[in-house]
């Protein structure tokens, strides 16, 4: 058994969630919890990023002082944790005193270990980012300069901490070489790789112009630049700066997964500050693409932006939940419509899925007496099938280990095609008459596809998997990975079956 920490970003508190946090999440939870499934200890960390110039600002605007603020704002994130099925095992906030006090115990050991001096910052800094731009990053329209995410920037000029970065450079070109698998998938590698090859200046750690922030240890005119502090959760959460706690045994994270926009920060900046201050690196980092809105950027001025929780409303968890990871190879930058939607949830949940169950179930509660058929030997028209249900445990881990959520689901969405066809092939209803003793055995093979199927897909639909795994009898006990071994006793009474999918209806 193994230990794996999973962490999804924290998210500013400048506003309510979207679609974009709910999927990043959501690919956390779905490792988190298949990791379970094969029986490993898992630590699954989510929460919020609650300093800064963007949330302080965001508190102004909401005419708010920014605590009230930000424990209004952080809660919608907890709900939305908590709709979303999200199975965490912590939630932290930069706010609380365990964090404030990871930050100063950091800072005060890169103190020690001369990774800080005191300086003055000059430069562009985005807002919005919560980022610091080289002058050959930007570009200008209509007299105001925008960074490459499309963020304006402005002019700053004031006294600063910096972190000896510049140092780590070749450091992290070397780490980079030894550790192929650091930064996925390999575009942002390569991307990363060159901009630390570009050249690394040192890098401004605190600010003055505002206050909410976490103060600098011994000079508290200095708030810690917000990503210092927030990379740090993920160290906080682990117990640092008590090494000897138990949580510590979790770190090094095993992957931190993260949207494309947040690379730099993630992949050059935390594990220098890491091994500045003699800790260990992540193992991975995971950024994933952009979602856009039925084509278009989601953004506040557009007002496009999805709440996740509605279209739960509309389309049920489990169906969302699928969908989200099903439609866009992980990775890539994918589109959210509508269409799209209900046509996975239409076409793969409803009439591959859901009809195998339920052709599969009510014949064997009308054919069967509702009582489970013997296991039987395979004759050679199931033994492709059977074959490839074998397999598709470990071919699933496979996909699941790389972080492939569209590869997994395709995989399981392949066998479940292919169990249609033997059930289409075999016409167990027409067996009734013509050879019973074989109706039972195309029927108990076709149970256990449906076993596979819903053990391997708790962790994308834990609630409709659950369903299924009981009207298919399965103790709770038996749900887990390793228990596929181990054929269900004969005889077994199944209760009657309902639909687990409904399909949704397109207005004409
Ligand atoms: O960056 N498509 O927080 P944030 C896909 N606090 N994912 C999206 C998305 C979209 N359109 N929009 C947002 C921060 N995301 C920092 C993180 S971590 C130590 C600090 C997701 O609230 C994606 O994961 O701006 C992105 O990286 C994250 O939300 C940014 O969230």
């Amino acid at each position: 058994m193994a230990r794996v920490y999973y962490t999804t970003p924290i998210y500013y508190v400048n506003d309510k969630p979207h679609i974009g946090h709910a999927y990043t999440s959501l690919a956390t939870d779905v490792l988190a919890r298949w990791k379970r499934l094969e029986g490993h200890e898992v630590f699954f960390l989510t929460g919020t990023d609650e300093h800064g110039q963007k949330v302080e600002k965001a508190a102004q605007d909401a005419g708010m002082e920014p605590q009230a603020f930000t424990d209004q704002v952080s809660q919608s994130f907890r709900v939305l944790a908590e709709r979303m099925g999200y199975s965490n095992d912590d939630f932290i906030r930069t706010t609380e005193p365990r964090h404030r006090r990871a930050c100063q115990a950091l800072w005060e050991e890169l103190v020690r270990r001369d990774e800080i001096y005191l300086g003055h910052y000059e430069g562009w800094y985005a807002v919005r980012d919560e980022a610091f731009y080289g002058p050959d990053e930007l570009t200008e329209r209509d007299g105001v300069k925008y960074a490459p995410s499309g963020a304006p920037v402005a002019w700053v000029k004031e006294p600063s901490y910096f972190f000896r970065l510049s140092k780590w450079q070749d450091w992290l070109l070397r780490f980079y070489e030894e550790n192929p698998g650091f930064i996925a998938p390999g575009s942002r590698r390569n991307e990363v790789i060159s901009f630390v090859k570009s050249g690394l200046q040192d890098l401004s750690i605190s600010r003055t112009s505002f206050k909410w922030g976490i103060p600098v240890p011994g000079d508290p005119a200095h708030v810690m630049y917000v990503w210092l502090d927030a990379l740090t959760n993920y160290i906080t959460a682990a117990g640092y700066p008590d090494t000897g706690a138990d949580r510590w045994r979790f770190w090094p994270a095993d992957v931190h997964f993260v949207g494309k926009d947040i690379v730099r920060f993630h992949a050059i900046y935390w594990p220098a500050f890491l091994k500045a201050a003699g800790l260990e690196p992540p193992r991975r980092v995971f950024a994933h693409g952009w979602w856009t809105i039925e084509g278009q950027k989601m953004s506040k001025s557009l007002g496009n932006a999805i709440d996740p929780l509605a279209l739960i409303e509309e389309y049920g968890l489990d169906p969302l939940r699928y969908f989200l990871l099903r439609e866009v190879p992980f990775g890539n930058d994918g589109d959210f419509s509508r269409a799209a939607l209900i046509g996975r949830v239409n076409g793969e949940l409803a009439d591959t899925l859901g009809n195998l169950a339920n052709r599969t179930l009510s014949l064997i509660q009308r054919n069967c007496g509702g009582r489970l058929p013997a296991v039987a030997e395979a004759a050679p028209a199931d033994a492709d099938l059977l074959q490839a249900l074998a397999a598709l445990p470990a071919a699933v881990a496979g996909h699941l280990e790389a972080q492939e959520f569209h590869l997994a689901l395709e995989a399981i969405m392949a066998q479940a095609r292919a169990a249609n066809g033997y059930i289409t092939a075999q016409q167990p209803w027409a067996l009734r008459k013509t050879d019973p003793a074989r109706m039972e055995v195309v029927l108990r093979h076709l149970h256990t596809a449906l076993r596979v199927f819903a053990t391997v897909l708790q962790p994308f639909m834990p609630g409709t998997m659950a369903a299924m795994l009981d009207q298919l009898g399965v103790p709770e006990e038996a749900r887990g990975l390793a228990a596929l071994a181990t054929p269900l006793p004969e005889g077994r009474p199944l209760p009657p079956p309902a639909p687990l999918f409904r399909k949704i209806e397109v207005a004409a």
